[in-house]
């Protein structure tokens, strides 16, 4: 039989599927991850790994895998945590979890820029501190969203679902990516904008670009400075693509008006933190795709990439 491990406890239906055809094996602690000479001891004698974004998938490792390794199913859509390139000389199979999870990411993301203008969380703050002492005019008044106009950066699956949201608000929608994208122009009128002109012209500004070399800290203090004073960020792609520093000066600075966030530059981000004593910053935990039925899905899509290429099949989605 061949081996199988898995870098936290997932479902347990996935890895009984798993396990009718191999021997599976997980790291058991759900709040913990894998240490790093446990990953590498089980690339040693492992056929699949399935790993999390926090598992740094490098020529370290597909090394110890040898000539046994032959596939490691990533349990995201991202795979900045891997070298591919590497794992591509080495004949190791690299999948992701796309599809599965661009409606429930698109949700959150739009729920982060619905909290930040409306101010949600300021206010669930100060009803239960007991602030609530009488009615005022402009007590915890946010922004519309409505009419308004939206920025998206990164116009992928999840831009666009986005996208397809935000029309429902009647907003008008800027985007910028490396390729157009003729159908979201039409589906969604979505306009393609160079990035300063859709940073000028934004109410809200979201960023879901991959992090590459290219894109990290693409939104730094000179982005921030073209923004309108008040806008939102929103990021709920990877932290590095924006410059937190830079965030934090402009937030404070009141070149920008608020930032919700769903991803840090090092996560899990410090509760010391200083972007997280700002009152203008709503912060999730990387939830982005955390619903349970997407968290299963992506599950069972890692199971069947393995499935398929620990048996000579082609994975359904593979890492090109
Ligand atoms: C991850 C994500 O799935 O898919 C991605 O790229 O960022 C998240 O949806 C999550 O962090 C688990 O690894």
């Amino acid at each position: 039989m061949k081996n199988v491990f898995i870098t936290r406890k997932i479902d347990e239906k996935v890895i009984s599927r798993l396990s009718e055809q191999f021997n599976v094996d997980f790291w058991p602690h759900e709040d913990q991850v894998c240490p790093r000479e446990e990953l590498l001891k089980q690339a040693k004698r492992c056929n699949a790994l399935l790993t999390m974004l926090s598992d740094q998938v490098n020529a370290e490792l597909l090394d110890q895998g040898g000539d046994d390794l032959e596939i490691v199913a990533n349990l995201a859509v991202g795979y900045d945590n891997i070298e591919v390139e590497e794992a591509k000389k080495r004949g190791v199979m690299i999948t992701n979890t796309p599809d599965v999870l661009t409606d429930t990411t698109a949700d959150l993301a739009f729920s982060l820029l619905m909290a930040s203008a409306r101010r949600i969380v300021e206010s669930d703050r100060y009803i239960k501190d007991g602030n609530w002492k009488s009615w005022s005019p402009y007590l915890l008044a946010g922004k519309d969203i409505h009419h308004k106009t939206l920025g998206i950066v990164g116009m992928g699956n999840i831009g666009q679902a986005v996208a397809q949201r935000a029309k429902g608000f009647d907003m008008d929608i800027l985007y910028h990516t490396r390729s157009r994208k003729k159908e979201a122009e039409e589906k969604y009128n979505a306009k393609h904008a160079e990035l300063d002109e859709l940073l000028t012209k934004s109410d809200f500004v979201l960023c879901l670009a991959p992090l590459t070399e290219q894109t990290k800290g693409m939104l730094g203090s000179e982005q921030f400075k073209k923004m309108k004073k008040s806008a939102i960020l929103i990021n709920a792609g990877r932290g590095p693509v924006v410059d937190e520093e830079a965030l934090i000066e402009a937030l404070k600075n009141g070149e920008i008006a608020g930032a919700g966030l769903d991803v840090f530059d090092k996560e899990p981000i410090d509760k010391d933190h200083p972007l997280l004593s700002l009152a203008n910053v709503v912060a999730v935990p990387h939830i982005g795709s955390a619903s349970v039925e997407t968290r299963f899905a992506m599950m069972d899509l890692c199971a069947e990439n393995i499935i398929n290429v620990l048996s000579g099949k082609d994975p359904v989605t593979p890492v090109k």
